[in-house]
């Protein structure tokens, strides 16, 4: 399973809506056949384990454990179903981590196995297998997205000086490192502030990936939907955002009374209305549900003080990834969120720590936001 683990991390940029899946083939102590989902609508890791165990070890297949990161699939849906593939195989044991929390699924594929007498289990190394799909699972059982927030900082937690002035606190190496956040994530979200005074792009640039780009061939990652919050209208389609043609999502409010489609707006840019909050903002609650239900797994935000504070007083941000350089910027700096409402000590995040190491000068902090 720890091998099958392994596999399910070759899809790591490539799978979303589908989760990263491995699976091993194992008969007689002897692996047989290993695979993994690279893509949706191309082959499930079963069914490309049992391919390659088929075209090495066809007489071991009979009788053999299916080692699976995740239930194999009881439904048709972009491919057949994994579980029938199994039975037709005919493999004598299942071994899964963990079951599906797809609706769709959850349980159904244990048990069509089961049902053939076929030995199904399930959860083995689960803690380990549902770190792979930590957006896949959320969006199946919460109906959101999981949330990362990207923020960058001096040493003394200041993302600017008072004039604005930020360009690169942060050196090459933390910098790549956001690219391959952003190429992990299906949606980026800004607000229209990032986009008017930083200029941000927020595309994933093939010669930032660093390594990464060694391993992807150039255009072979997907750009991650641009989501930009833009509650005043203020963006205007000459803007150096709307060059790079990939997916963007302008988000507005209802309270807006008017769609800003009049003006030549490229193809790929599409606007939404989304609720507004009593002080006429976009509701952040409901955009991520609006994100879910276009099948978007992980999110990354990466906006300004105000954006990622509201997101974060909110209880909507599940990972904090920080990164921070070995400067000093002092009193007059911009602070690295804003968060009006928290009062006192007692009522401040709580985060868990779970990562923190050296990116070229800089450290990368990576925690969790602990909630009751
Ligand atoms: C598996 N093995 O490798 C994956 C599974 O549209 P489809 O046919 O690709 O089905 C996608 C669903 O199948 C996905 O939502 C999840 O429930 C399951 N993914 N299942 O047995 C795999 N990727
Ligand atoms: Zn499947």
């Amino acid at each position: 399973m720890a091998l099958a683990i392994e596999l399910a991390k070759k899809g790591h940029y490539t799978t979303s809506p589908n989760p990263r899946v491995g699976c091993v083939l194992v008969n007689n102590n002897q692996i047989i056949g290993q695979g993994f989902h690279a893509k949706a609508g191309l082959a499930h890791a079963e069914v490309n384990a049992l391919a390659e165990a088929k075209k090495h070890y066809p007489e071991l297949i009979q009788g053999a454990t299916a080692y699976v990161t995740l239930e194999p699939c009881s439904h048709t849906g972009r491919t057949p179903p994994c579980a029938q593939k199994l039975i037709d195989a005919k493999v004598a044991r299942v071994v899964s981590a963990m079951v599906d929390p797809n609706p769709k699924v959850s349980g159904r594929g244990l048990k069509m196995l089961s049902d053939q007498g076929i030995v199904a289990q399930s959860g083995l190394l689960a803690a380990e297998a549902s770190l792979l799909n930590v957006g896949f699972i959320k969006r199946m059982t919460v109906k959101v997205p999981y949330v990362r927030c990207k923020l960058a900082a001096s040493l003394d937690g200041k993302t600017a000086m008072q004039s604005g002035e930020s360009k690169w606190i942060t050196a090459n190496e933390a910098r790549e490192d956001v690219q391959r956040l952003r190429a992990q994530s299906c949606a980026v979200i800004a607000g229209a502030d990032s986009v008017l005074f930083d200029n941000a792009k927020m595309n994933l640039r093939w010669s930032q990936l660093g390594y990464l780009a060694k391993t992807y061939p150039e255009n072979k990652l997907r750009q991650p939907l641009r989501v930009i919050i833009d509650s005043q209208h203020r963006l205007t389609p000459s803007l150096e955002l709307f060059k790079q043609e990939s997916p963007i999502l302008i988000v507005q409010t209802f309270a807006e009374t008017h769609l800003e489609n009049q003006q030549q707006w490229p193809h790929f840019v599409e606007h939404i209305q989304v609720k507004a909050t009593y002080d006429n903002k976009v509701c952040l609650r409901e955009l991520l549900a609006v994100l879910a239900k276009r099948e978007i797994n992980e999110v990354l935000i990466e906006s300004g003080a105000k954006l990622a504070g509201a997101f974060i007083e909110q209880d909507l941000v599940d990972e904090l990834i920080l990164y921070q350089a070995g400067k000093l910027i002092g009193g007059d700096g911009k602070n690295l969120v804003e968060m009006p409402s928290i009062q006192s000590l007692s009522q401040a995040k709580q985060l868990k720590i779970n990562d923190v190491r050296m990116l070229g000068r800089d450290i990368k902090i990576t925690a969790k936001f602990e909630r009751e």
